[in-house]
């Protein structure tokens, strides 16, 4: 069905939810206040509360990796950076489809009514946890999951089932970071304050996607030319530059223009061409609203004069959320260039 690795393992309780409670008592998990609610935490912490009598938990992996981007597209501050995983056709919309006719084939395989189900992101499951436990791969320092022979370009998804399953066997070492603190080092926004610990509110693409609002004042600038998500602390992982194949899947292939599009032809997007342009894409997410905000910075960040005209224009947009980015940019681009 298209998915590239998948594990079955026992709903048990996880060992990590005290993990998860501290990063969120820290307020790592900056606005996403679906995460703290109380209901979802005891969800994460016990299968059972989703399922009734759930015993098996099917773990799969869809691997999204294309190809990874040569070093003059990502520091081109004229293009903006779209993280690999919005590239092509939006997951959830790919993959929810496959995940119920895996669902529905494994209750016709078995005896009797069988009750579950299947959560791709957006289900109230740890789900990087889950993949450890199934042996997909291990929690790295960047607090991604990583395959030791594919790296961390995954998706995962999982089908909580109440029927036993036959159980794979418990996986044996999957493979660690040892030494290496690469993506410690080169997250721009130090969003990685220590190994395994990743702080949304300075990571860029928390910053990008997922925060509404103003991004701070002090972070614009470190943003650089990301604006959809943030791959940085993939992009060094020894495990994707060495083993990350390119995935089977041709929905998650794109044109250059879908990966790093001219940051000037974005700027410019109105309502419509923005809903045409992204309407199955990840891209939808962030909206007209918070794309153009992010599009902003990355063209103050760039400083280039070309900008100046159509940044002047977004000074003036209806949403005031553009307005001010944009006037940000300019004063940006201003003072670099009196300095
Ligand atoms: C909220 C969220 C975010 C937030 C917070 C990310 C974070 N690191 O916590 C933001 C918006 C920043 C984000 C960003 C991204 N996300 Co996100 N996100 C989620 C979501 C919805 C919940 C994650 C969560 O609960 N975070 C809280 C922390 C504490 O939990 P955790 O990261 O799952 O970590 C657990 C395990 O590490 C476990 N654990 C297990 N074994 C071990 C061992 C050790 C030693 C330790 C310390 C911990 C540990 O403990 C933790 C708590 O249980 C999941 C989907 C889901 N339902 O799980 C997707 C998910 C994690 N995201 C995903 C992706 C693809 C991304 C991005 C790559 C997208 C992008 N390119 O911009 C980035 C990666 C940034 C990063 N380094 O994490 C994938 C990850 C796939 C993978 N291979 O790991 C997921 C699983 C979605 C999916 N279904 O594919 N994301």
């Amino acid at each position: 069905m298209g998915f590239t690795l998948a594990a079955i393992v026992p709903a048990v309780p996880s060992r990590y939810i005290g993990y998860y409670q501290a990063w969120l008592k820290a307020g790592h998990h900056a606005e996403m206040a679906y995460l703290a609610r109380p209901d979802a935490v005891a969800r994460r912490a016990s299968l059972a509360k989703t399922v009734p009598g759930a015993r098996s938990v099917v773990v799969v992996a869809a691997n999204y990796h294309t190809r990874h981007l040569p070093p003059h597209i990502l520091t081109n501050p004229s293009r903006g950076i779209i993280a690999g995983y919005a590239w092509g056709v939006d997951y959830h919309k790919l993959l929810t489809p496959k995940l119920r006719e895996l669902q529905t084939w494994i209750a016709a395989q078995l005896p009797g009514p069988v009750h579950g189900r299947a959560y791709i992101d957006t289900g109230p499951v740890l789900e990087r946890d889950l993949a450890r436990q199934a042996g997909l791969g291990f929690i790295g320092k960047n607090t991604c999951l990583i395959h030791p022979r594919l790296g961390s370009f995954l998706f995962l998804a999982e089908i909580i089932l109440d029927a036993a399953l036959p159980f794979d066997a418990p996986a044996g070492a999957a493979g660690t970071c040892a030494r290496c603190a690469r993506c410690l080092a080169a997250c721009p926004t130090n969003a990685l304050p220590a190994p395994f610990v990743l702080n949304s509110n300075r990571c860029i693409s928390y910053l990008t996607i997922e925060h509404k609002g103003e991004i701070p004042v002090n972070l614009r600038p470190l943003l650089g030319n990301r604006i959809f998500g943030c791959d940085i602390c993939q992009e060094v992982c020894p495990y994707n530059r060495r083993f990350a194949l390119p995935t089977a899947e041709p929905a998650f292939r794109a044109a250059l223009d879908d990966m790093a599009p001219p940051l000037l032809d974005l700027i410019s997007l109105d309502d419509e061409g923005f809903r045409r342009r992204f309407k199955n894409s990840p891209l939808k997410r962030a909206k007209r609203r918070g794309l153009l905000r992010n599009v902003a910075v990355a063209l103050g960040n760039w400083g280039h004069r070309q900008a100046i005209p159509a940044l002047k224009q977004a000074g003036h947009d209806p949403e005031p959320l553009i307005q001010t980015h944009a006037r940000w940019a300019l004063a940006h681009i201003e003072a670099r260039a009196k300095s």
